[in-house]
């Protein structure tokens, strides 16, 4: 089921996406050798630094570093103490990480598109009146999840397994990380209980099945990694891309994709809340992030106000009352 294409013959439709801090972008576009009509999107990143591209050591077995005879240096200009060079180290090094959907859906071109986002405040009666019939229509397959769980893909990946019905789950890396840095290491723990769609089905029964992720990953990885577990992140996104229950994990000092505080969770507090009130999430209001062009947006729209806002204050003498933001920093320019 999963199709063969090469990168290379890859023709742009579309520019989805150009993040020039991640140093992303995210293509739509076709591979005509296979069909003219099936979209796909490649997102191309730039890999980060390892410690190991800068080295200076001459012990062997030497790694590829930017410090080699293959360094090809041009000169911009050197003014006084300072120096401007565009350096373009051995091919080695040059790796671009990237992820091929193909071939993707409409859902897929939205969700790697830049857009307006909306935050909806979900009380529980609009999950159940709104969100979940949207979501038990519409949603992305989770067949590479069941792939993962019944060890039909990406089981050379696996990093832990605790295979409990009840309480298992398995840690393996996400598809986000190069896999080539612990600093940015990004793990995914999956569990193995179906039906488990998010955080707002998760009640005081779960428990025994979260406590045991929470150590057994940390375990695992430090034991693998070596990283302390007190400098790991663990959480999870709400609404989720994929409605099966995993856990995102990454090291705190590393700024990783998607840890915004608008989508994310974090496990300790899940737990705590689940110790204090065992139906949390469903009595909860969850905050959550829609974006233009989602369909689930205008559904919301004929329940609640999304988009329209309120009319600016025209009057002047209102706006004078408000300091200027520069005028109020002293010091600051
Ligand atoms: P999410 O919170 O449901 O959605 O997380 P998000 O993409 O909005 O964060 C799903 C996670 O699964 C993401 O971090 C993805 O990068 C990761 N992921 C998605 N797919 C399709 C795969 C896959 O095929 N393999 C692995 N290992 N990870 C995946």
């Amino acid at each position: 089921k999963s199709p063969t294409y090469d990168i290379s013959k890859f023709r742009l439709k579309r520019i989805l996406q150009n993040n020039s801090v991640r140093k992303s972008i995210a293509l739509l576009g076709t591979f005509p050798d296979l069909s003219e009509t099936d979209d796909a999107i490649v997102v191309f990143e730039k890999t980060a630094y390892q410690e190991s591209d800068v080295s200076t050591s001459k012990e062997l077995p030497a790694k590829p570093s930017y410090f080699s005879a293959e360094l090809k240096v041009d000169t911009e200009f050197i003014n006084n103490i300072y120096g401007s060079f565009q350096v373009v180290p051995s091919p080695d090094l040059c790796g671009v990480k990237s992820t091929v959907i193909y071939p993707a859906t409409d859902k897929h071109v939205e969700k790697y598109s830049i857009c307006q986002k909306y935050l909806i405040r979900e009380t529980p009666d609009l999950y159940e009146s709104t969100t979940l019939p949207y979501i038990n229509l519409s949603q992305f397959s989770l067949e590479w999840v069941y792939n993962i769980l019944e060890h039909k893909k990406e089981t050379e990946r696996i990093v832990f397994e605790d295979n409990d019905p009840e309480t298992g789950f398995i840690l393996l890396p996400d598809l986000k990380w190069d896999g080539r840095n612990v600093e940015n290491l990004y793990l995914l723990g999956i569990v193995h209980k179906h039906n488990i769609k998010s955080l707002r089905d998760l009640n005081g029964n779960h428990l025994p099945l979260l406590r045991n992720m929470r150590q057994s990953a940390k375990d695992a990885i430090s034991k693998r990694y070596g990283l302390n577990p007190h400098q790991l992140r663990m959480y999870f996104h709400y609404q989720p891309s994929f409605y099966h229950l995993h856990v995102h994990i990454n090291p705190i000092r590393n700024d990783a994709p998607g840890i915004w505080c608008e989508k994310s969770h974090m496990l300790d507090t899940v737990i705590s809340n689940l110790e204090l009130l065992p139906d949390f999430y469903q009595r909860a209001t969850l905050p959550f992030v829609l974006y233009e062009g989602n369909k689930l947006l205008d559904l919301y729209e004929e329940k609640i106000t999304v988009r329209s806002v309120a009319a600016p204050i025209s009057d002047s003498k209102e706006l004078e009352k408000v300091p200027a933001v520069e005028s109020s920093i002293e010091g600051f320019s």
